[in-house]
């Protein structure tokens, strides 16, 4: 196939470069962890995994998180639904220690495009991580 022989010395080029660049961010899955995402910024990258799974509609879930990058000093998560320009009814509880969180009391509470938002602060700077669901 010829989309398989282009995968050749270039491709293999960039790829070990990406690898090199994104060592610090490489933010291996915690043992144990299956599911959830990964998002990549620029300081940090976390890793998270939702309690059930499957984010449910207008049910309380939780999460557990593992940032990777310089240290944090604070961290908010919160639900934002971009179509609708409006966030959830609950104020989540973050707690952290060190790198890794739980996060207790989101309630995506319709169905719909939502953003799960990390809000990320430290001696670094701040930066606000999001990924993307879509609940039916
Ligand atoms: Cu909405």
């Amino acid at each position: 196939m010829a989309g398989r022989r282009q995968r050749g010395p270039a491709f293999a080029a960039a790829l070990a470069f990406v690898l090199a660049a994104g060592a610090a961010n490489a933010c291996e899955r915690p043992q144990g962890w299956t599911g959830g995402g990964k998002i990549v910024g620029k300081t940090w990258t976390v890793r998270w995994q939702s309690a059930p799974a499957a984010i449910p509609v207008g049910a309380h879930f939780s999460l557990r998180f593992r940032l990777c990058g310089p240290p944090v000093a604070r961290v908010k998560v919160r639900g934002w639904m971009p179509d609708h320009r409006h966030g959830m009814n609950y104020r989540a509880a973050v707690t952290l220690a060190g790198p890794t969180g739980a996060v207790r009391g989101l309630l995506f509470h319709m169905p719909g495009r939502w953003q799960l938002v990390f809000d990320i602060a430290g001696a670094a700077g701040r930066e606000k991580l999001v990924a993307e669901t879509v609940l039916e």
